[in-house]
């Protein structure tokens, strides 16, 4: 079956395609979406590998030829594919669920400890040469330890942090569509209403998919103890950011750990302006391992549906 790579891809995964399918690659750049059409159309490709960075909206969804079947994504989350209008079409819609919790509940836990412990003001003291010793009270971070963190969104990533989190001695309060069944045996917390769990939350991890519209809001923000610390691993439309950079104004967010924003790659640079905001540039699945398994467990889709089955990672049929 003839596929496109529509974004450069760990060589492993590469040779993989080339290997099984009859793959046009792009390993030089990313396919943005009239290329990919463009691309489509020449090729008469039935499938195509996507990355979370491809925009597939109902007008390109429309103008996919009608050789197009299947769309794998690489990433869990989908919120790029207009997979409705997919579903019109009869196109299939595949995600990579699994393969990216580790890294991504690593990266969560590094913004979280990194947010805590002043990583940002560290580094740039370092990189300006580190002149003077500090004051046992100077510079001083806060400890994740015996802290409640609340995480919004207990799916498999979620999960993963609270697993983490436990480590290193953090009590889990959580929001979710619904209550897991095993909370007393994890030792975690349900909250029904996110209103509820804000005010006992030292430190909030968001773990949900893009939901429209922002799940912290300014008032949200207010219901967190005065300098919670704040982690997004999720997405950047989860948070009212004009909220955020005035609750950072004001300390009553103590600081932050983001990897995603509204407007990607585009963010709003004033975030750069606060010592105690971390920043990474969506990176959340960014590993070798991961990206590699991401890639194979796409591969993995559009195998079966090579082979005429039903892909595993169906999201729309
Ligand atoms: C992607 C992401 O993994 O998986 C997701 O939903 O948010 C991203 O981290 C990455 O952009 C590769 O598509």
């Amino acid at each position: 079956m003839r596929i496109v790579i529509a974004s450069p891809v760990p060589q492993a995964v590469a040779d993989r395609a080339e290997a099984e399918f009859d793959a046009v690659l792009s390993q030089e750049r990313e396919l943005d979406a009239e290329a990919l059409v463009a691309t489509l159309r020449s090729s008469a490709a039935r499938g195509v590998l996507v990355s979370s960075r491809q925009k597939l909206d109902a007008t390109t969804i429309a103008a996919l030829p009608e050789t197009v079947k299947i769309i794998a994504t690489c990433s869990v989350g989908f919120d790029h594919i207009d997979h409705e209008a997919a579903r019109a079409r009869g196109i299939v819609v595949t995600n990579t669920p699994d393969v990216l919790t580790d890294a991504t509940a690593d990266l969560a836990m590094m913004l979280l400890l990194c947010a805590a412990r002043r990583a940002k003001e560290y580094a740039a003291v370092m990189d300006a040469g580190w002149r003077k010793r500090f004051a046992l009270n100077e510079m001083l971070g806060v400890q994740p330890g015996g802290k409640n963190l609340g995480i919004i969104g207990m799916g498999r990533i979620g999960r993963a942090v609270a697993s983490r989190a436990r480590g290193f001695g953090m009590h889990i309060l959580y929001h979710n569509r619904h209550r897991l069944p095993d909370d007393e045996a994890i030792g975690t917390r349900y909250f029904d209403m996110l209103e509820e769990m804000l005010p006992h939350c030292a430190f909030v991890s968001l773990h949900m998919p893009s939901a429209g519209s922002p799940v912290m809001t300014r008032e949200r923000l207010d219901l967190l103890p005065r300098g919670a610390i704040l982690v997004n691993t999720a997405r950047g439309d989860l948070i009212d950011e004009e909220a955020l950079l005035a609750a950072l104004a004001t300390g009553q967010v103590g600081a932050a750990g983001l990897d995603v924003f509204r407007g990607e790659p585009a963010f709003d640079l004033r975030f750069r302006d606060f010592p105690n905001v971390f920043l990474t540039p969506h990176m959340g699945s960014a590993t070798i391992e991961t990206r590699n398994a991401m890639g194979w467990r796409a591969l993995d889709n559009l195998a079966r549906f090579m082979e005429g089955r039903h892909p595993p990672d169906a999201i729309n049929y």
